[in-house]
């Protein structure tokens, strides 16, 4: 027979009244409203606590069965950067000559991209995300993982959140494909490399291209049915 679950009274709800809820809902779209994905980084170190501590609010995401699929490598190693850019270099080569089709070429050109990625070693810090198919709830476990992508892309999310609120610049970068990051990131292989995000501090004259200050309005991104 199957357990009874064990439940426990909600804590730390903050009970807020209205007026504060919007004003709340204000200061979050208002800061996220700034929010740039940067492409110049400085060199300026980053403390590992800060990193720390964003790794430990993207775990809060809720995921599938609360299986947690996820797992961060945070590198700051020089020479492991410097493998990830040789090995990312290599593979955007053949991204941009032969594998991207000429429509998404056309896709990508208001954004300036190309092979050459030096932000793998002048940011301070890379966070390579893996999705793991298998896990459990505790660590250590071998169960089978429900809502792999959409629990990593949540997590990634809240990732990309944390960083930017601690004042930090990302880059959300997905070399493709980035199955180098498992073995330099010395990952076991069920665990799929998911996203590579690059932060620190935007540099001095870091620019970002008009493309990306187009966002879709309200009316555009949403339905109501009230
Ligand atoms: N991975 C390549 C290409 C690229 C693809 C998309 I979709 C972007 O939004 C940006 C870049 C690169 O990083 O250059």
């Amino acid at each position: 027979m199957n357990e009874p679950v064990e439940y426990l009274p909600l804590e730390n709800y903050e009970k807020l009244s209205e007026d504060e809820m919007q004003q709340r809902a204000d200061k979050v779209l208002a800061s996220l409203k700034t929010r740039r994905t940067i492409r110049d980084f400085s060199d300026k170190p980053v403390p590992r606590e800060l990193i720390e501590t964003c790794i430990k609010a993207a775990g809060t995401a809720p995921s599938g069965a609360n299986h947690q699929p996820w797992h961060f490598v945070a590198i700051s190693n020089p020479d492991i950067k410097k493998r990830i850019r040789d090995a990312a270099e290599q593979e955007e080569h053949e991204f941009y000559t032969r594998r991207a089709s000429e429509e998404w070429l056309e896709a990508l050109e208001p954004l300036g991209t190309d092979t050459n990625k030096p932000f793998l070693e002048t940011a301070p810090w890379l966070i390579a995300v893996f999705a793991q198919k298998r896990g459990g709830v505790e660590a250590g476990m071998d169960k089978k993982n429900y809502y792999v992508t959409e629990s990593v892309g949540l997590a990634a999310g809240m990732l990309i959140t944390a960083l930017h609120s601690a004042g930090l610049g990302t880059l959300t970068h997905t070399p493709a494909p980035m199955g180098f990051l498992t073995e330099i990131c010395g990952r076991p292989k069920g665990e799929k490399p998911f996203v590579l995000l690059v932060t620190g501090y935007p540099a001095k004259d870091a620019r970002v291209p008009k493309h990306a200050l187009i966002k879709k309005s309200l009316d555009d991104i949403s339905t109501f049915l009230d």
